[in-house]
């Protein structure tokens, strides 16, 4: 039954993820979901209709929010796999994964900084990184196409992912690439290996159909302290009820409808929302919302309607409102500049990287990180109003601190949900 997977899945991810909050109670998913909104709806209303006012009852907000995800969207993260070895040899992590009988292995490839003695923060970059390498800070880089296949559509259910978990496993490519990502981490943190990265210090970036990657493994993966996304675009920063409005008044923008039949970044499962967004119980403004209270960075490109500038930008100001609602509006940035190539990101957005990579990754103090700008004409189109009705509350209480940072969360069933 689709409901008791997502059920299964909020209890493995409160266990997993939010240990603090595992003692206490969430709440659980609806039994039944009707939901119809065909504007961007609040991060700050549970699905039952309890309003959030704390930043306690945020985190379990988060949790729902991040079920809804892997059930309409992007399928099921399982937990870590019953066995996870491996070793860290020169520049090469390898990792070998077990669950059920069936074993995979892979590596992934540090770029050390140069100049450094000690422990060094590192940015893991999905499928190569295309933003400048940043002083003082490695670079791991590994094949996720290894880990999920993103060909085309005849790329379903193919990669090493799908060999251990089968190829009908509900994951889309992309929460397969977090699955992976989170693997890595887990070799870094263990015990037996022997290394110079920070595992509390680890960003992660990608561009493009990589960058949409990013943003998932930012928002699933609480042991990425910030999220560099780079030129995501639709399926990635840009949210689906905007990015259909700009197709509907003519611009040549990427929707649900071409991306579900163009690649299979997302679950099967969500095939049948394409045509009918205003029942998903939210959209990708609350992306950034599961990245809260970690850093973030959206690094877009305005100059290109496929990507659906006006999208993101509604979209990610719109995402914003998580952050200031937790009091910290410059944990999350954003920085659209246009008249370059894809993925060719411009000097001028040097300094805003390296904002959030001084601040998140180095640790550096009084690092002014108030950075949302764009210079597109196209992005004026974004008319809050009609898309946002709510008002921003300001959260009561301590917030709950990024957690996921141990490595003593292992062990977690091989049993998945999908
Ligand atoms: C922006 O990311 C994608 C886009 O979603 C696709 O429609 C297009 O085919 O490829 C882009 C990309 O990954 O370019 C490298």
């Amino acid at each position: 039954m689709k409901f008791q997977g997502s059920f299964k899945f909020l209890l493995a991810y409160l266990s997993v993820a939010l240990p603090a909050l595992a003692q206490s109670s969430c709440g659980t998913l609806p039994s039944s979901i009707n939901f119809s909104d065909s504007k961007l709806s609040s991060p700050f209303v549970f699905l039952n209709g309890t309003a959030v006012t704390t930043k306690e009852q945020f985190a379990c907000r988060q949790a729902e929010i991040s079920a809804l995800f892997q059930k309409y969207e992007l399928g099921t993260l399982p937990p870590k796999p019953s066995s996870v070895t491996g070793s860290v040899s020169g520049n090469t992590i390898s990792v070998t994964a077990s669950n059920g009988g069936t074993s995979i292995s892979f590596t992934a490839t540090i770029t050390p900084p140069s100049g450094v003695s000690g422990k060094y923060p590192a940015i893991i970059a999905i499928g190569g990184m295309s933003i400048p390498s940043q002083a003082g800070v490695a670079t791991i880089t590994f094949n996720n196409d290894d880990i999920a296949l993103q060909n085309d559509s005849t790329s379903r259910g193919k990669g090493k992912f799908f060999t251990l978990y089968g190829a009908n496993h509900s994951a889309g490519a992309m929460i397969a690439w977090t699955w992976g990502i989170s693997r890595i981490i887990d070799v870094l943190e263990s015990s037996s290996t022997t290394h110079n990265i920070d595992t509390s210090k680890l960003g992660v970036t990608g561009c493009s159909r990589n960058g949409k990657g990013a943003f998932v493994a930012a928002a699933f993966e609480p042991r990425i302290a910030l999220g560099l996304v780079q030129e995501s675009g639709s399926g990635g920063a840009g949210c689906w009820r905007i990015s259909k409005a700009m197709l509907q008044a003519g611009v040549s923008t990427q929707d649900a409808v071409e991306i579900v039949g163009e690649n299979v970044w997302f679950s099967p499962n969500f095939n049948q929302y394409v045509n009918n967004l205003p029942a998903l119980p939210f959209d990708h403004h609350m992306l950034a919302a599961l990245v809260a209270p970690r850093g973030l960075l959206i690094i877009e490109n305005d100059g290109i309607d496929w990507l659906g500038p006006e999208s993101v930008w509604g979209c990610q100001t719109t995402g914003a409102k998580s952050y200031q609602a937790l009091g910290i509006s410059d944990s999350m940035g954003i920085s659209m500049v246009g008249n370059h190539a894809h993925c060719a990101m411009p000097s001028s957005q040097n300094g805003d990287v390296a904002a959030f990579v001084n601040r998140f990754l180095k640790g550096q103090s009084g690092v002014n990180t108030n950075i949302m700008h764009t210079d597109g004409a196209n992005n004026a189109g974004f008319v809050p109003g009609n898309w946002v009705t709510w008002i921003v509350p300001t959260l009561s209480g301590d917030a709950i601190p990024p957690v996921g940072t141990s490595s003593t969360d292992a062990g977690g069933s091989s049993t998945v949900a999908s």
